[in-house]
């Protein structure tokens, strides 16, 4: 059917243009001449229209020469043939009326005012035709005081205009609800929670409202010093797998500022604090500046490069001629490039001929990574981010979004707020139970037997999707009579969660219409990891939760990259696109392709390449950017590793507790100073380039890398981020469509076809193994929990905080270490007052493997029994005390179950930092 245009078509002074349903007058307006077109200033474009200022004002017409009326252009819906005129004299008046009464109650010397190119204010005024303001009154509340005490966030309310944009990023971006607009008429103020400083409220920094700010009354302390940049670079943060997109404002070799695009697919104009505010360690003092290497007296002496490579060269060659090639291993960084990372297992397999390289997924995701290869055939999320707008109920199982992945974890809240229910599986009261309609409060290590209650409970209740199971899965006849064979009562017993409780929850998961679950690492830290994921993946099968939208497994993967480094080879068992290293096809692909041949003997993973190092049989290690002494489990044991190495390559920004180690350090530059591709939680792979020069002395991970394949005499061409990229598509079968140009500024997310196709949401027709497979597993009791008795009453689970990042190398060189300044011990008030411990008390936390001491948070947010800690500060080496524990596929170790004891050690003071006091 022929569409009839005039539906479709409205006019701006005239002009006819399309529009899109659902478009407001100003959304319609931007498209077609640009933003600005129409001044604006309660507006933003990533906020929800308000319509309070009336700066926008347009003259609207349903014909051309029909009566006219003045409306706000931000919030009025458009309508077919309508007629827009933007610069009539009424509303030319109107405008200038406005904003010379704004300016009135502002700052008089704001026409000249210093911050000139960031006030959205004066460009407006500007643009209005205001050149003086005409009444006497001016600037009343010019006494409001400076807010400086956060070490981002600032406020200078005198210039306040009262546009409400920072209230309403705070509600609508973030979610945090701090600030609010007290008072009424004239008096009327923005606040920050009761009327506090920033570093006293409930502000998390995330800088929403700093960015929505027309005037820079809300700033923060970087802000300012934009106006002097020269160039803005668009990049991809560092820190979590989200992959927000930054904007990264540079004079020269310094960064200034941080801001978030508006247009990001990935983050709409939002980071959390550490994307747009933890970046000054790329400049610190501490970073590595000359490479290493280590004396016969044990000290270090500063080499030239060449230097450095020819004694890497030198003791490598020797190793693998005196003890062959397996006694050589990598572990490689998921901080890194997916070129970075293909690089280093293309050296470590094809020079030095081992399987032996591994990433820090072996510690965080492999058993999603392997569980979900086993039951649908591709080990990533299903689908995206944006499916958390279309889904009908969100289940959040072991992760903690608005600490872990903060952008997302603000999305979901926002989605939640909306009304759709929410069903948290946590033994914790993370910050998203007071939104979740179910809160499962499990013991920890008990997930397999609670989500074998929760598809007990869907089966039960009829809402198995037969027809979905029947034509596009297998083996459901094993999983199903599994699930018969419960004892419900017993398995109440061993969580702690009542049948009934989980019931209501599993209704609501298996009726919604979709269904989306996020999970995490209290999925996968566990001696049963690989079995939930393919348990919570049964679930999503057994309901017809996957293949399209607002659906799917979404594991929220932890690093900015840990996704890439997988795909690009960096496991034991399989290489550069997941193809099995033990396959004689496979070697002979690789073989052809490289012109090396390919290993063929099973490489270790991170664990047995510690236990070969201490039986001697592993001799040299290259370690690019992983702190495998302070985040690698039982330390002491991972110590014992370290030292027990004839050779130790370390490449890194920073002086890690792992580069205290090494024979040598190479310093590498850090991603703001290098260009290559990240690939986030939902397979989009994106662009990271370059904002500043490396910092003096040090070169970027895949310069090394090419660098020394050319050493070694491999044919490697210089590095290139393309040039890398190109070859990476053509042995990764799903890089097949992506070049450098076509990721473009939102990434394209893999399977990417030619043409740059890409894929949001998997599994749509059928799985990518052919059918989903069901597998049933009974739960098991892990050693650890075994062990929790009376040497060990307690369970302890260790997780992240928002403010710092894993090892802490970079976060704790940053401001945030002003927010947080250590790690804590949280313990529920029964346990507290039974041991005589108060907040800010020193204790002593103790395992069978070791005793560290940390500072205690007395809180409900843990049940009677259950300690939990983070792992960010070297001081504390909270990886001291857990264990060798790990799962059974995968050896991922066992982090969320440690068999603990809790000592008072002195009384204290709590140290100011943020305090998440839980409901
Ligand atoms: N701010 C910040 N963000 C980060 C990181 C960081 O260090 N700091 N690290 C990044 C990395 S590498 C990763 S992998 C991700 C991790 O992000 P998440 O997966 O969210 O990680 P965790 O906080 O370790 O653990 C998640 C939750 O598991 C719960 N849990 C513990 N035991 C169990 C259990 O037996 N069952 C269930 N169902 N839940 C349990 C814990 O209470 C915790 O709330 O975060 C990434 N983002
Ligand atoms: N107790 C406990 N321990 C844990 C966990 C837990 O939940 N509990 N979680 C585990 C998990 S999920 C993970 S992923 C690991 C993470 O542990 P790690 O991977 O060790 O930690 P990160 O801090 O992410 O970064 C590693 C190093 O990379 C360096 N780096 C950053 N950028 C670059 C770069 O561009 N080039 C180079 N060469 N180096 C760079 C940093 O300085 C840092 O030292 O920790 C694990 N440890
Ligand atoms: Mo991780």
């Amino acid at each position: 059917m022929v569409q009839d245009l005039s539906t479709l078509t409205a006019f701006i002074d005239g002009e006819p243009h399309r529009f899109e349903t659902g478009d407001t007058l100003l959304n319609f307006i931007d498209r077609h001449k640009g933003r600005g077109f129409v001044p604006t200033l309660c507006d933003a474009p990533q906020l929800e229209p308000y319509g309070a200022c009336r700066v926008c004002s347009v003259e609207v017409a349903l014909q051309a020469d029909g009566p006219r009326r003045v409306v706000a252009s931000c919030h009025t819906p458009i309508a077919p043939g309508m007629h827009i005129y933007t610069e009539s004299q009424k509303v030319r008046r109107l405008r200038k009326n406005i904003v010379e009464l704004v300016l009135t109650d502002h700052p008089l010397d704001c026409l000249t005012c210093e911050v000139s190119g960031n006030c959205e204010l004066q460009t407006v005024a500007a643009k209005v035709g205001i050149r003086g303001v005409r009444y006497p009154a001016g600037a009343n509340h010019l006494d409001r005081a400076k807010d400086r005490s956060h070490p981002y966030m600032t406020s200078e309310l005198s210039k306040c205009i009262n546009c409400s944009r920072c209230v309403r990023a705070c509600d609508e971006i973030q979610g945090q609800h701090v600030l609010s607009m007290h008072g009424r008429g004239f008096n009327a103020k923005i606040i920050k929670g009761l009327d506090q400083s920033f570093a006293d409220s409930e502000c998390v920094s995330c800088g929403a409202c700093a960015q929505a700010c027309p005037t820079s009354a809300i700033s923060d302390v970087f802000f300012s010093k934009s106006i002097e940049a020269t160039k803005k670079t668009r990049t991809v943060c560092t820190y979590c797998g989200v992959g927000c997109n930054l904007n990264v404002a540079t004079k020269g070799n310094e960064v200034l500022s941080i801001q978030a695009p508006v247009d990001a697919e990935v983050n709409h104009a939002h980071t959390c604090l550490k994307g747009r505010f933890a970046f000054k360690f790329y400049n610190h003092k501490d970073r590595l500046r000359k490479p290493l290497i280590r004396q016969s007296d044990g000290s270090f002496k500063e080499s030239t490069w060449d230097e450095a490579y020819d004694h890497i060269v030198a003791n490598l060659t020797r190793i693998k001629n005196e003890h062959g090639g397996n006694a050589v291993a990598g572990i490689s960084s998921a901080r890194c490039t997916n070129e970075e990372n293909y690089l280093m297992q293309k050296f470590i397999r094809h020079v030095m001929g081992t399987n032996n390289i591994d990433c820090c997924a072996r510690v965080c995701h492999s058993p999603t990574a392997w569980g979900m290869q086993k039951s649908f055939g591709t080990g990533a999320a299903t689908n995206s981010y944006e499916d958390i707008e279309h889904t009908r109920c969100v289940m959040v199982i072991g992760a903690n979004p608005t600490e872990g992945h903060p952008v997302t974890g603000a999305r979901l809240k926002q989605h939640i707020m909306k009304g759709t229910p929410l069903i948290v599986i946590d033994p914790r009261k993370i910050e998203l139970v007071p939104y979740a309609k179910h809160h499962l409060q499990l013991r920890p290590g008990t997930n397999v037997a609670l989500l074998n209650m929760f598809a007990r409970c869907i089966l039960d209740a009829g809402l198995v999707k037969t027809e979905f199971v029947r034509k596009r899965c297998e083996n459901w006849e094993e999983f199903e009579n599994g699930l018969k064979a419960l004892d419900l009562a017993e398995l109440e017993k061993i969580t702690g969660v009542a049948v009934e409780t989980v019931r209501a929850a599993a209704i609501e998961y298996a009726s919604a219409e979709a269904a989306m679950s996020f999970h995490g690492l209290g999925v996968t830290e566990h001696e049963q990891g690989a079995k939930t994921v393919m348990l919570i993946s049964n679930i999503a099968m057994m309901t017809g939760n996957i293949g399209r939208p607002g659906v799917g497994v979404n594991p929220l993967r932890g690093q900015n990259n840990v996704q890439g480094a997988a795909d690009m080879g960096c496991q034991p068992h399989q290489g550069a696109g997941y193809f099995e290293m033990n396959d004689l096809d496979v070697q002979k692909r690789y073989t052809d392709f490289y012109g090396t041949p390919a290993p063929t003997e099973p490489g270790w993973k991170i664990p047995q390449m510690f236990d070969a190092a201490i039986e001697g049989k592993l001799k040299a290690l290259w370690l690019m950017g992983e702190d495998v002494v302070q985040t690698d489990p039982d330390a002491h044991h991972v110590r014992h590793a370290m030292e027990s190495l004839d050779f130790l390559v370390v490449q890194e920004i920073f002086m890690t507790e792992t580069a205290k180690y090494a024979h040598v350090i190479l310093p590498a530059s850090s991603f703001l100073e290098k260009s290559g591709t990240f690939t986030n939680a939902e397979r989009r792979v994106q662009r990271v380039n370059a904002t500043v020069k490396p910092l003096e002395g040090t070169k970027p991970d895949g310069q090394i890398m090419c660098e020394i394949l050319q050493r070694f005499g491999f044919p490697q061409a210089d590095y290139t981020p393309d040039g890398v990229l190109a070859e990476i598509a053509k042995i990764v079968p799903f890089f097949k469509g992506a070049t450098w140009e076509n990721l473009g500024d939102q990434g394209l997310q893999w399977p990417i076809k030619e043409g740059g196709i890409d894929t949001q949401i998997m599994h749509q027709e059928q799985f990518a193994r052919g059918k989903g497979h069901f597998h049933y597993f009974d739960w098991k009791e892990s050693t650890e929990l075994k062990t929790n008795g009376a040497e060990f009453p307690f369970i302890l689970t260790t997780g992240r905080i928002l403010e710092h990042y894993n090892c802490g190398t970079m976060t704790r060189r940053t401001g945030n270490s002003e927010i947080v300044v250590q790690d804590y011990l949280s313990l529920n008030p029964a346990d507290a007052q039974r041991k005589s411990i108060r907040t800010g008390d020193r204790v002593r936390l103790s395992s069978a493997r070791g005793e560290v001491e940390l500072e205690a948070r007395v809180t409900d947010e843990v049940k009677p029994g259950i300690l939990y800690t983070t792992f960010h500060f070297p001081e504390a080496m909270v990886n001291n005390v857990t264990g060798q524990g790990c799962d059974a596929d995968t050896m991922c170790p066992e982090y969320k179950v440690i068999a603990a004891d809790v000592e008072f050690v002195s009384a204290g003071k709590p140290k100011k930092k943020r305090m998440m006091e839980m409901v």
